[in-house]
């Protein structure tokens, strides 16, 4: 990456430190929010302009809010779904995977509800929030996989045709326990903690840095901006993930 620019060259050293320590370790957790997703073209959750009609997405994405209008829930979903219908995964969700077969133990926990890192090729995703794509049933329960043909209409359950909702973690709701305890064990035995594209603002994924260095393991930041974990992380890298990750896996590779 070494270019006469000097951002550039900076960016050179602080990829060549991650490498470095990346190199030194066998067990590496790596924990993603809407920012690695931005290079995809999917909006962010309070990046700029992050508004939806008007309206915070963090007022849309309540039990509340769907209980009250439901119609106009399904219609920001539905809206997400078509955006999320022509976006692919970059370079960064791409990198990930390629740092799943290079790292021997080596786990993703993410924010995001975009199943953009199984479509990159990520074996194992802790999926914190859920699925955007997953319709569950208001009454049984019953989950299926939206096939993204009809994004007009509010999907109903296909085993007893009720009202379905969309299979994600909305807040003032739990996070599926099996899946925060995976990601809480994973976290807590890396001997690395990456953590990109996050606001470190939702509770209780923004903990998960903490945690990780409550029990001994560095944390290394990628973020173009800073954030409330940057003071303490061991590396932050000021830059989009999609030109980062990809420099850190070519260096290990
Ligand atoms: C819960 C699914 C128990 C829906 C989402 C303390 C403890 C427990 C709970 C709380 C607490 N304090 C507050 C709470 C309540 C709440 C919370 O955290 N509120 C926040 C707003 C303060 N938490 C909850 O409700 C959670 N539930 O804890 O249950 C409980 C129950 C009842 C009462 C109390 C406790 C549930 C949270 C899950 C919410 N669901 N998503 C949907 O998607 O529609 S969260 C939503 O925000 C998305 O998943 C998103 O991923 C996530 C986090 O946002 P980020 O990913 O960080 O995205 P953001 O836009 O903020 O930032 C993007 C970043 O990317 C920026 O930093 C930007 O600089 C960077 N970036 C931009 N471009 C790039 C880039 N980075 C790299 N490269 C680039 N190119
Ligand atoms: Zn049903």
């Amino acid at each position: 990456m070494g270019t006469d620019d000097p951002v550039d060259d900076d960016l050179a050293s602080l990829v060549e430190q991650a490498a470095e320590r990346l190199r030194s370790v066998r067990r590496v957790c790596c924990m993603t929010g809407a920012g690695v997703s931005a290079e995809s073209g999917v909006p962010t959750f309070r990046g700029v302009g992050g508004l939806w009609q008007g309206r915070r997405p963090e007022t849309l994405a309540t039990p509340e809010a769907f209980d009250a209008d439901p119609e106009e829930v399904w219609r920001f979903y539905l809206w997400r779904r078509e955006l999320l219908k022509e976006c692919k995964p970059n370079p960064g969700h791409y990198a990930l995977a390629d740092l799943e077969r290079i790292v021997p133990e080596f786990t993703l926990v993410t924010q995001n509800v975009d199943g953009l890192h199984p479509q990159a090729g990520s074996r194992e995703v802790f999926a914190l929030h859920g699925d955007i794509w997953i319709d569950r049933c208001t009454r049984c329960g019953h989950e299926a996989r939206a096939t993204g043909d009809d994004l007009t209409s509010i999907p109903r359950c296909g085993a007893c045709g009720a009202m379905a909702r969309p299979g994600v973690v909305w807040f003032g709701e739990v996070l599926p326990t099996d899946v925060l305890s995976g990601a809480q064990e994973a976290v807590a035995r890396c001997e690395i903690m990456l953590v990109v594209g996050t606001s470190s603002v939702v509770q209780p994924a923004a903990s998960l840095a903490d945690w990780a260095r409550a029990n001994g393991a560095s944390v290394i930041e990628i973020n173009p901006e800073a954030t409330p974990l940057t003071a303490s992380a061991d590396l932050a890298i000021r830059a989009p993930s999609g030109r980062v990750l990809p420099a850190i896996v070519q260096q290990l590779a």
